[in-house]
């Protein structure tokens, strides 16, 4: 987007034509400048009394109190004691510091972030079947050209408005096929002809692309010269499939097996086919399997990497690509490196200009991060960046008794979250049109973010806050609060990496800004982009990243029993309505989006609201064992008889994930955030709670 000046300290925002977007914005890019000026922005450090209450202090009795409550936590606890969760919203440079700063400034290993809900299961499948994970190996555009593809547990007319025209090609020759349990406006982009919505009750995809794998070996549709080239484990794979016979499938998907065997046909046929996941299939605990499963499926079809066609998954939060490079998860140092690997530790201390010993180990992912915070063993004082946990996080209940259990808690937000209200400090930071910085895109495509308007008088760049208590903290490495030199240091960290940005600079991205072009002929800043080359807009042409240059299939299967409990409850989905981002914090601020959606809401079948005695528009309360939730019953047609669907846009008596538990995917950490089991019924007094603000 480009932003205008319309007079002193004002600004609006218009499309810029550039190829993801063409110019195109989702309202809440067009309701975005409201929150820069809003009343409700936090604008003074603000430490928490006796009673409770907030109330202003100096920047510097905030960070010289932080300062003493870390000195303390160590000394009495240990380092591990201190813990950091940053967000996927983080510019590279505050990502990149933030790593570096509990590392080294803070010496914790415990450091994760919000991504690890997000992109982790697609990211862990990506690096087992790859080598390498970059959301989309391919420029965005490549899939206007394709006839079919196939979009999994993801609702981009809704989550990504602009990138729904990308699917033209594809409606036009009649082959989108959509995969998810509701009717949602992604799968009535389908209709008329235009391709197939298949409808699994939630949870079932694993089995379902079992499925259509099982066709595509047993009718000889694969691609036995690229199997036999490219790949690695096909007869593994193709034996693990012979039990998911279409029938087999229809039974535990409820997808008819006919279905089942078209789709198969459609992805083989030539033209162009993608295979793209989202939160859908990768948010379960069995995330990374099912991911992997729509990889091995791509792979035995010939795709990744055969021009005009592919495999990718839909990165989430603004920068949720180059969140998840440079250092703020459990396991990771800049550039994509392993923190367990010596050689990737030599050259990150090498950079930092600390003997390697001083980087600490992995930590542990979010969830159990957050299930660690105030019990003996665990974190006692934890830095947030960017994420509001008391909403976002699974089995919220036990996250807000953690995060009241700590010794001490620092929130760096614009606004007093959720999380924020919870803190003993919270630190007024900057917005997105207020700083510098660097992003990447879904397509790892680096772009430069500029400063448009001057902050508040009070808020402070989190670049700032991490320098100035590093220096503090008496830190063994340099930290600059001047984004341009964190960004050099990060090209220097990431040198020789998987995301090697060695070769890009704050000057060529401000000319592409400038519409002047990249010293590439134009073709935008992918990485890998090592120095002397060009970038890499499309990855996997002649090899992939595993040292032989091969992709693996690995075998999956669904773990236990794969059919629906018969325990009468009903499966509840979560995930996004058009009017909100995410945990709401900053969109049920915008009074055009608030007016649209104010409330929670449970979407639920006709058939299954009246055996509920449930009419439309009548208050309802979803339970399970973990708590309840308060929603409005909106009666639709557009979902399974046997699923309910709430949003987890809502704090308070709406947080859909009071409902969610602490499972987790073994490989990547991942959240089960998509299927709980839970109990309807007409709210007794009939009187909600004002959910919404
Ligand atoms: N409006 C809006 N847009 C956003 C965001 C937002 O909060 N609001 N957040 C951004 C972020 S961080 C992300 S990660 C992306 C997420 O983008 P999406 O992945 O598109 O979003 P979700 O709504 O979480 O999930 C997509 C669909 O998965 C379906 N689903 C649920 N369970 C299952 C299942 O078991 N199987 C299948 N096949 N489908 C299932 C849901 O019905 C839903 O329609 O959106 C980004 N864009
Ligand atoms: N049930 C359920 N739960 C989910 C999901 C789901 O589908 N279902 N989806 C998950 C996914 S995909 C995601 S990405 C997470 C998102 O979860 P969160 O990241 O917790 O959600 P946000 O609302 O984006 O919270 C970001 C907070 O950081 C602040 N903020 C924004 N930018 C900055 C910044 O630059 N610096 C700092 N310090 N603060 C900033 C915002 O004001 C806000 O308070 O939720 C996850 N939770
Ligand atoms: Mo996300």
């Amino acid at each position: 987007m480009t932003l205008t000046s319309t007079g002193p300290e004002s600004v609006e925002v218009s499309g810029r034509d550039f190829p993801t977007n063409r110019g195109g914005l989702c309202r809440k890019g067009w309701t975005s400048t409201e929150l820069l000026k809003h009343p409700d922005r936090v604008r003074e450090p603000l430490l928490k009394d006796d009673d409770g209450v907030h109330r202003p202090i100096s920047w510097d009795r905030a960070l010289e109190i932080i300062r003493d409550r870390v000195l303390a936590t160590r000394s009495r606890y240990g380092a591990d004691a201190v813990g950091v969760f940053g967000g996927g919203g983080l510019t590279n440079e505050k990502a990149y510091l933030l790593g570096k700063f509990a590392r080294l400034a803070l010496g914790t290993s415990r450091i994760d972030y919000n991504g690890r809900f997000c992109m982790s299961s697609a990211a862990a499948a990506g690096n087992r079947a790859f080598g390498v994970d970059r959301g989309l190996p391919f420029p965005l555009a490549d899939l206007g050209s394709a006839r079919t593809i196939l979009l999994l547990g993801s609702n981009t007319a809704d989550t990504m408005p602009p990138f729904v025209h990308h699917l033209q090609g594809a409606r036009d020759a009649g082959g989108l096929i959509v995969v998810d349990p509701r009717r949602s406006a992604t799968a009535e982009l389908t209709s008329e002809g235009r391709g197939r919505h298949l409808q699994p009750a939630p949870k079932t995809d694993l089995a379902l692309l079992l499925g259509i794998t099982h066709v595509v070996i047993m009718d000889g549709l694969a691609d036995r010269a690229y199997v036999e080239n490219r790949t690695h484990g096909y007869d593994a794979v193709a034996r693990s499939v012979t039990p998911w016979w279409p029938e087999r499938v229809q039974a535990i998907t409820g997808v008819p097996a006919q279905l089942i065997r078209e789709t198969a046909h459609r992805l083989a046929e030539p033209g162009g086919t993608y295979i793209l996941t989202g939160r859908g299939v990768e948010q379960h605990a069995n995330g990374t399997d099912t991911a992997t499963a729509a990889i091995n499926l791509a792979l035995l079809l010939g795709l990744p990497g055969t021009p005009g066609s592919g495999y990718g998954t839909l990165t989430g939060q603004g920068n949720g690509q180059g969140g998840r490079e440079h250092g703020q998860k459990a396991d990771q140092l800049p550039g994509y490196r392993k923190i367990t690997d010596p050689a990737a530790r030599a050259h990150v201390a090498g950079v930092w200009g600390v003997p390697e010993s001083l980087i600490p180990g992995p930590g542990v992912p979010a969830v159990e991060l957050l299930a660690s915070l105030g019990r003996p063993g665990g974190v006692r004082c934890l830095f947030v960046h960017g994420a509001n946990v008391v909403v976002s996080a699974p089995n919220a209940s036990t996250v807000l008794e953690g995060l009241r259990a700590l010794d001490f808690l620092v929130v760096c937000d614009f606004f007093l979250s959720e999380t924020a209200a919870e803190a003993d400090l919270v630190l007024p930071v900057l917005q997105w049109a207020e700083e510098e910085g660097t992003m990447t895109n879904l397509e790892g495509r680096i772009l430069r973010r500029r400063a448009a308007v001057t902050p508040p008088p009070g808020a402070r760049s989190e670049l700032w806050i991490m320098a100035r208590l590093a220096e503090l903290l008496e830190a063994p490495s340099s930290f600059s609060d001047d984004p341009e030199t964190v960004f050099t240091e990060l090209r220097a960290a990431s040198a020789g990496g998987l995301a090697d940005y060695s070769g890009v600079d704050y000057a060529m991205l401000d000319r592409e800004l400038l519409d002047e072009g990249l010293p590439n002929g134009g073709a935008g800043a992918y990485w890998p982009y090592p120095a002397g080359s060009n970038g890499t807009p499309r990855l996997f042409l002649d090899r992939f990243a595993h040292p032989d240059g091969r992709a693996v299939l690995h075998p999956v299967a669904p773990s236990s029993s794969v059919s629906v409990p018969s325990d009468g409850r009903l499966a509840l989905a979560t995930g996004r309505l058009l009017e909100h981002y995410q945990s709401g914090t900053q969109t049920r601020r915008v009074g055009d989006l608030l007016a649209t959606s104010n409330a929670q809401v449970l979407q639920i079948h006709p058939v299954t609201a009246a055996g509920l005695g449930i009419a439309d528009g009548a208050e309802v309360e979803v339970s399970n064992e973990r708590g309840t939730v308060f929603a409005r019953a909106e009666l639709s047609g557009a979902i399974r008889p046997d699923t309910v669907f709430l949003s987890f846009h809502f704090p308070g008596a709406g947080n859909a994930n009071v409902l969610t538990s602490s499972e987790t995917d073994p490989v990547s950490g991942m959240p089960e955030f998509k299927t709980t089991r839970v109990s309807v019924r007409v709210h007794r007094t009939a009187e909600i709670e004002a959910v919404a603000v």
